[in-house]
């Protein structure tokens, strides 16, 4: 059985993550499968947008704890660099916008893979805990990166090492996610920003990626400077001369991603 279950509608690709019999916990296949599957949404000119979520009651519990310990399986080294170091490059460089709906517990590298997304939304009964230090690790997977960015310094390292259990409302409090959603319409919720994200100027979501990816580390004259790029190449795209011929005629704008 694979462990995903992808397909495209409306623009949006759609990733389930399916081993719901250990909360969706990562091995070395579903890894790779998922940066195969974002590999190839990405080259998919139907694909405006990525919906990645969790079949059954979790979004990810992280890596699979028993492959840490088969004495044939990939071993730690591997395991960072070749599943989840490239798993979050990937989705933070790709040029589309990438949604985790975390509809269940993110624990350990399955939170910290939600973290790297461009918009969080989480069912309010879901939750995220940095497992890691309560068996000895580090957060890894953008955990000590995207962290202390979304919700400060100080929570970040108390949630670090502690491995508290934040509820979705809290992350929403302290802005680790962007929405928690009451879970009866999380899925339509969820869902439906996809869809109308896939309907909207998606070239220029790839260009506020580019910006925001590299925010924290320039200084204001760089990021002057490279929104002044950025926003060239998104004036020269068609979508922008939509919008404002959409605006001017006083008609809704039909967007095509170019
Ligand atoms: C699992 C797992 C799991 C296997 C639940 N593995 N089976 C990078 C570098 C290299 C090595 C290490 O890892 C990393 C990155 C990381 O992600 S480290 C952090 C790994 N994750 C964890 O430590 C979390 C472990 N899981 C839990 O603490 C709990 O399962 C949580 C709090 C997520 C959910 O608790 P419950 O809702 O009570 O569910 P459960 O514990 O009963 O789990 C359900 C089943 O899933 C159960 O199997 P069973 O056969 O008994 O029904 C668990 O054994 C299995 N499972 N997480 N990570």
């Amino acid at each position: 059985m694979s462990s995903l279950i992808t397909n495209t509608e409306q623009g949006v690709g759609f990733i389930r993550l399916n081993r719901p019999g250990k909360l969706n916990a990562f091995d070395r296949s579903m890894s790779f499968e998922l940066l195969d599957v974002l590999k190839s949404f990405e080259k998919d000119g139907a694909v405006r947008c990525i919906y990645i979520t969790g079949e059954g009651k979790g979004f990810s519990a992280g890596q699979d704890l028993a492959e840490v310990i088969d004495p044939d399986g990939p071993g730690m080294q591997k395991i960072l660099h070749e599943h989840y170091n490239p798993i979050i490059k990937k989705i933070r460089s790709i040029e589309l916008p990438v949604i985790a709906a975390v509809n269940g517990v993110a624990a350990g590298a399955g939170a910290n893979i939600a973290l790297a997304c461009d918009i969080v939304v989480a069912a309010a009964s879901a939750s995220f805990i940095q497992a890691f230090s309560k068996i000895g690790l580090i957060p890894d997977s953008g955990g000590t990166y995207f962290l202390p960015r979304l919700i400060g310094w100080q929570k970040a390292s108390a949630l670090a090492m502690l491995g508290d259990k934040v509820s979705a409302d809290e992350a929403e409090k302290m802005g680790m996610v962007y929405r928690s959603i009451p879970d009866e319409h999380f899925e339509s919720a969820s869902v439906s920003i996809a869809k109308k994200i896939a309907a909207m100027p998606t070239r220029s979501f790839a260009l506020i990626k580019k910006a925001l990816n590299l925010s924290f580390t320039n200084t204001l004259e760089q990021q002057l400077a490279l929104e002044d790029q950025l926003q060239q190449e998104a004036a020269n795209t068609e979508d922008f001369k939509e919008g404002v011929s959409a605006f001017l005629g006083k008609r809704t704008p039909i967007f095509t991603g170019r």
